[in-house]
């Protein structure tokens, strides 16, 4: 046996920790996987999710080669066949019944897959369905809409500088379990320790006292669906005790007078009963903030997949820029990708928002996309705007969306489902061909998504370690095989229409390229192949870049550093990345603060009468996909209903008892764990799970841990309505023992 050793990040997560593994190629196998003690930004630290990329490569389960629903059964076919079958179903319902008939759901791996990204564009574009869905909405896509209306761009991320911060207030994330999402920090706890040891504070913001608020120095229960009220009553205690102090963010910021007005009626008073959090407290968090040196206010997936998530999620920023927090040393900073993604471009683009509106409902498109909760209406409707086919791409919308029983049972309605999967599962198991993918073993990776969410600016490149069994593709490779095949061309087209099409921006965007021939860059880049030439491209014109010709980075230079390269701390980009009209910042969005009515009605309404179901996240699930994994699966059941003693009395609930808990939508039973930790009159439960469908071919996780779906709960008909995210935080139900 002869080892060898490689170096990688994790895919798992957005902390991206560096990884070593020991591995042997010739019999394809890994014989470790270590924390890579020379990893800048990791310095050794994994979590127990480590291990999982390898595990899913080895578990017998998975689906190396497409499958198809035969009588039923699921039968193994050739690759060929199952890309021009799919091609040629797809393409026949295009051309009977319109583009629109196609739908599309999109899941959360593929942002961590850097050429699915860098390829899913053509894909949807040359799809150019209206009915797009994507795990976005039941997740970050309030704060998408924050950003592009504030900043010019969806994906530019303010991110807690938390390595620089005196008083970091968290809401509505729990990084201590999830490991930081928009901030993604290895080994979190060492940077909140950080804080603690620079004589800062850390303050947790949550219906839950979670993992995360033990190791903080404060915790404010809230309750859920409030923090819009709390985060107005803040704003209002700014303007009334004169804190407003925007500093140098005034020279490119419009709209902070229209802010006081607004949040006049929002009165720590008034906002009291509604939150649940008393005047004094909040009025002692403002002193507070004010009065550290460098505060920064963050908030995460609590505050986005909420009813009033765009306010919520806005109001975040709103307070980091009147307080001068923004773009700030310890503030909330944007970082500097070394492939420039998120620079703004010569010409941006106009803002992607109602450009058409959902046949059910009439909801507005957002970033080309439809909500997920109106994923199973649309799936239903009968007529002229009937959908004939889906088409999934790493995602199960069966779990992960609301009232997602609905969207199993729309499915059936199909005349044809292709999931892009390499699990049988909640979803899959409707689909009538599965096409596989590669494992994250399998082909090479750059954190892309995650040097624009980072907390210091880096680059690390992760080589392909076993070469995949003959026939089997990456997931871009699949994507661009069917499009190709659905318009008369060939992938080798595609691809190097992707190509031209790159460097026809990057002329178009960056002077200091204009001297560079089309022909020139190629030439300069044709060792490389595929993605990973177009990362080379991105990396050599970006801000580190060689630019061509000099000094600087390129993949050649990236793939001799194993551990990444340290680019940096966080460096103030403002007003320069602004890629609003006259690179100015409207603090006030009429498509955001249109919403204030609804806030001021549910205010007038006064506090729910409900139980309210929030979510949980525990270290070893990710969403709903690591379950058929043993090492992650086996333990005591986590699926439990967490619930206050005070309520767990009234209601007569014991503690590992059952308890029924019904909503609109759903109802069913499970095991009670009482626990102070909960806030009163809130109950929560994790997602992910319910792995109780038959014909599904993940014997481990419907044994081990079936649990229930919480999303056969959370209603579909609710919605944060500017942005159309799903609200699975702050569901009313009915809780009773059985
Ligand atoms: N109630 C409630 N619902 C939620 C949330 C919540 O907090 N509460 N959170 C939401 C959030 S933040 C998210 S991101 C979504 C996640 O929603 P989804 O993305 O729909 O769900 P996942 O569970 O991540 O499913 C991932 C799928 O991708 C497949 N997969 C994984 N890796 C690969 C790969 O490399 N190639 C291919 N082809 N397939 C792969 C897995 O087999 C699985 O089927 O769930 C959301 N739903
Ligand atoms: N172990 C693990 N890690 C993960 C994932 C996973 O499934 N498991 N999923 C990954 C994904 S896809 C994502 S998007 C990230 C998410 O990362 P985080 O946002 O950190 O995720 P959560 O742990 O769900 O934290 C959300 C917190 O919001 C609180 N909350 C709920 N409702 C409200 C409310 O109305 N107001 C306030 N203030 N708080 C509220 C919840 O109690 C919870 O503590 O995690 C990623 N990391
Ligand atoms: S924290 Fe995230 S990136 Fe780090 S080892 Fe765990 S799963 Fe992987
Ligand atoms: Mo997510």
């Amino acid at each position: 046996m002869t080892t060898e050793t490689i170096y990688r990040s994790c895919p798992t997560c957005e902390a991206s920790c560096g990884l070593v593994m020991e591995i042997d190629r010739e019999e394809k196998q890994v014989i470790s996987i270590k924390g890579d003690p020379d990893n800048h930004r990791s310095g050794g630290y994994v979590c127990a999710k480590s291990q999982a990329f390898r595990y899913i490569y080895e578990d017998r389960e998975r689906l190396t080669r497409p499958v198809k629903k035969v009588g039923g059964q699921w039968r193994e076919i050739e690759w060929e066949e199952a890309l021009s079958e799919t091609a040629r179903r797809l393409a026949d319902i295009r051309d009977q019944y319109g583009k629109d008939a196609i739908a599309m759901y999109y899941g959360n791996p593929n942002g961590h897959n850097f050429s699915t990204q860098i390829y899913t564009q053509m894909f949807i574009t040359l799809l150019n369905t209206e009915r797009f869905f994507s795990a976005g909405s039941v997740d970050q896509q309030p704060k998408n809409l924050s950003c592009e209306l504030l900043y010019g761009n969806g994906w530019v991320f303010p991110i807690p500088d938390i390595d620089h911060t005196d008083f970091f207030v968290c809401m509505g994330g729990n990084p201590m379990v999830s490991q930081g999402s928009l901030m993604s920090a290895p080994d979190i706890e060492s940077h909140l320790k950080g804080v603690q040891q620079r004589g800062g504070k850390v303050v947790v913001i949550d219906p839950r006292r979670t993992e995360t608020a033990d190791v903080a120095d404060q915790h404010l229960f809230v309750r859920p669906g409030t923090d819009a009220f709390l985060l107005m009553a803040f704003v209002n205690e700014l303007f009334a005790t004169h804190r407003v102090a925007p500093g140098r963010l005034l020279e490119f910021t419009d709209g902070i007078d229209q802010l006081e007005s607004l949040s006049a009626p929002y009165t720590p008073e008034s906002v009291a009963a509604i939150t649940g959090v008393p005047a004094h407290h909040l009025r002692q968090l403002v002193n507070d903030f004010c009065s550290a040196s460098a505060p920064v206010l963050y908030g995460r997936i609590g505050l986005c997949t909420q009813t009033f998530g765009t306010l919520a999620s806005w109001l975040v920023d709103v307070v980091n820029i009147l307080t001068g927090r923004l773009d700030a040393r310890g503030g909330a900073m944007f970082p500097r990708p070394a492939t420039a993604h998120n620079d703004p471009a010569a010409a941006p683009p106009q803002l992607g928002y109602n450009r058409w509106q959902s046949k059910a409902r009439g909801f507005p498109e957002y970033m080309g996309m439809l909500p997920a909760s109106l994923m199973a209406e649309e799936m239903e409707l009968q007529g002229e705007h009937q959908v004939r086919a889906l088409i999934t791409v790493a995602g199960n919308p069966v779990l992960s969306v609301p009232n997602g029983k609905r969207v199993h049972a729309a499915m059936e309605k199909m005349d044809f489902v292709v999931a892009f999967d390499f699990y049988i599962n909640e979803t899959t198991s409707q689909a009538d061909i599965i096409i596989p993918s590669t494992t994250q073993l399998e082909h090479s990776n750059y954190d892309f998504m995650f040097t624009s969410t980072c907390v210091r600016n880096f680059a690390q490149y992760s080589p392909q370690t076993f070469d995949p069994p003959a026939g089997a593709l990456d997931q871009y490779q699949i994507l661009n095989e069917v499009t190709a095949r659905m318009n008369g061309m060939t992938r080798a087209d595609l691809e190097s229409m992707m190509l031209d099409g790159m460097i026809d921006q990057l002329q178009a965007n960056a002077a200091d390229l204009s001297h560079l021939s089309a022909q020139d860059i190629k030439q300069k880049t044709a060792e490389h192949q595929g993605p990973e030439r177009l990362l080379d491209i991105m990396l050599r014109a970006g801000p580190y870049g060689d630019k061509f010709t000099g000094d600087g980075l390129t993949l050649a230079q990236l793939k001799t550093m194993p551990h990444g390269i340290d680019l940096g701390p966080l460096e103030s980009r403002l007003p320069e990345l602004l890629a609003t009209e006259h690179q100015r910042i409207d603090i006030a969005p009429d498509v955001i603060t249109r919403d204030i009515p609804r806030l001021q009605a549910a205010l007038d309404d006064g506090p729910s009468r409900h139980m309210l179901l929030i979510g949980r996240r525990h270290i070893r699930d990710m969403n709903s996909w690591l379950h058929n994994l043993n090492n992650y699966a086996r333990g005591k059941n986590r699926c439990t209903l967490l619930i206050n003693p005070q309520d767990a009395q009234r209601i007569g609930l014991v503690d590992s008892g059952k308890a029924k808990i019904s909503s609109r939508v759903g109802e069913f039973e499970a095991e009670v764990a009482i626990s102070d930790s909960i806030m009163p009159g809130v109950v929560s439960l994790p997602h992910g799970f319910g792995h109780t469908y038959r014909n599904t071919q993940q014997s481990v996780a419907s044994a081990l841990i079936p649990g229930i779906s919480a999303n056969d709960l959370v209603d579909d008909n609710e919605m944060d309505m500017p942005s159309g995210t799903s609200v699975v935080n702050g569901v009313p139900v009915q809780i009773v023992a059985v």
